[in-house]
């Protein structure tokens, strides 16, 4: 067997890795000549590289390393669980006590009426059963046509088929016949990029009715449920207005629609609360669950599901499930996970002293020539890059050129902010201290500096007309 270590010479692992591994949303060809980073190991907020480079994570992995690297809590419980019981499954009447201790404990953190969870290996397969299980739903009461599911356009929930087609990236739906049928989108609330002259007020509405209208032309009769992320993440880190949320909930609450949140970033303290339907006052009737649940330190997913939809499903045989639904290893390290983000309070760390330290370092930043706004919620945030503040204008080049040049800078000076078109993203570990944040501040500073010489210099600051 070939024996692959850190010790290897970096170029010697790219190699390898360019010859058999196959990156997800990668031009594998283009990144076989560059050569990956080699990530060797990780502490705290800090990765370290195959070079020798320590590198702030400013986005806890994909989002996920709520806890930070590096904590022995989590690998004791892993190997405890691995000793005791590595596996077994939760089909054919059986079950075991992580995942007992899980599902119990996610009902104590959950909204009132969200009681019941139904395990997955990831947030993909915890949309696609979502996908399922609403239709079962509503099939079981009598109305199997009421099967359509309207989400948004940029909206991001997974990449199997199911989750990818529920998810609105146009790039993704070219690709593997995607979307499925019965998955409608709509317009995002992403005031920034769309909302031209109306105020974010306006506009936050005018979006919300878009749910109206295409449940009116559809057919409440016809539409199971609405997904959304309280705060779209992969799409951009998109707040809505103020106004979006109160009229998604009133349209749903009208039409008879359940509402799917899928909270598969935002759970787990990212925007201050245990949830974000909790930040942005929303009802929903099933929670998506996955990353921070277990900061990221295994895999695992799930539906946290209200009492109501609970009721029907638990009266049938749902035929749906997944070998790893409970994992005993996953559920234990999830369990001890939120054990330590409850006995360490992080969610008022997140409030009382990072999120605070994070708004600041991004106000400052709001100054840069090239930043065009903050868009913020608790620890998660992104930057869009303008040629024009004062317009909100877009570049005249192709759309993420700006944003990986920028992003490109951050790598070079240790820091990991990466960009979804021209916006750069920001969600470090929760339990990132105010120094870290000093930190991330200067190199992120130095990035944009970095960056916008390189634009002036290429005359690269034109706006679209
Ligand atoms: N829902 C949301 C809101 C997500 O952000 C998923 C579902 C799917 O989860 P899994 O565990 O199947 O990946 C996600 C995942 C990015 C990026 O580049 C974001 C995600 C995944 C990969 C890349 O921002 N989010």
């Amino acid at each position: 067997m070939t024996i692959v270590s850190n010790h290897l010479p970096t170029a010697e692992l790219q190699a390898l890795d360019a010859a058999h591994h196959m990156h997800p949303f990668t031009t594998n060809d283009e990144l076989g000549e560059r050569g990956a980073r080699v990530i060797t190991s990780a502490k705290g907020v800090y990765l370290r590289d195959s070079e020798g480079n320590q590198i702030l994570d400013a986005m806890a992995g994909l989002w996920c390393v709520n806890m930070g690297y590096g904590r022995d809590e989590l690998v004791q419980a892993a190997t405890r669980q691995m000793a005791e019981l590595p596996y077994y499954n939760t089909f054919f009447n059986t079950t075991h006590t992580p995942v007992i201790a899980l599902a119990a404990e996610l009902a104590k953190l959950a909204p009132e009426g969200l009681n019941h969870v139904f395990f997955a290996g990831s947030g993909s397969e915890a949309n696609d059963t979502n996908l399922r299980m609403v239709r079962t739903y509503w099939a079981e009461k009598g109305q199997p046509e009421k099967s359509h599911v309207i989400s948004r356009k940029n909206a991001y929930h997974g990449s199997s088929i199911g989750s990818g087609s529920l998810g609105g990236m146009s790039y993704m739906h070219a690709q593997g016949g995607m979307p499925i049928p019965g998955i409608h989108h709509i317009g995002q609330p992403d005031w920034w990029a769309e909302g031209g002259d109306h105020t974010p007020e306006e506009f936050g509405l005018a979006r919300a009715q878009e749910l109206e209208a295409k449940i009116l032309e559809l057919g409440p009769e016809k539409v199971a449920a609405f997904i959304a992320e309280p705060v779209q993440g992969a799409g951009g880190v998109i707040v809505p207005p103020s106004t979006y949320w109160p009229e998604i909930q009133r349209i749903c609450d009208a039409y008879g629609v359940l509402i799917i949140a899928d909270e598969v970033i935002c759970g787990f303290g990212r925007t201050g609360n245990w949830f974000g339907s909790t930040t942005m006052g929303i009802k929903p009737h099933i929670m998506t669950i996955a990353k921070g649940l277990s900061s990221g330190y295994v895999p695992i997913g799930g539906s946290i599901v209200c009492d109501e939809i609970a009721e029907v499903i638990n009266a049938v045989e749902f035929n749906h499930g997944y070998t790893y639904s409970g994992h005993p290893v996953c559920a234990a390290v999830a369990l001890e996970n939120l054990r330590l983000l409850q006995d360490e309070n992080i969610i008022d760390h997140v409030n009382n002293v990072a999120a605070p330290a994070l708004h600041n370092a991004l106000e400052d930043l709001r100054d840069h020539p090239l930043v065009g706004g903050v868009n913020v919620k608790g620890m998660m945030a992104s930057l869009p890059l303008t040629p024009h503040k004062e317009s909100r204008a877009k570049f005249a080049m192709d759309a993420g050129t700006a944003g990986f040049i920028c992003r490109e800078r951050c790598f070079a000076n240790n820091l990991v902010m990466r960009h979804v078109g021209d916006r750069m993203i920001i969600s470090p570990p929760l339990v990132i201290t105010p120094e870290e944040i000093g930190i991330f501040h200067t190199r992120a500073k130095l990035a944009l500096d970095e960056t916008y010489k390189t634009l002036k210099d290429g005359d690269m600051l034109k706006p679209a007309s």
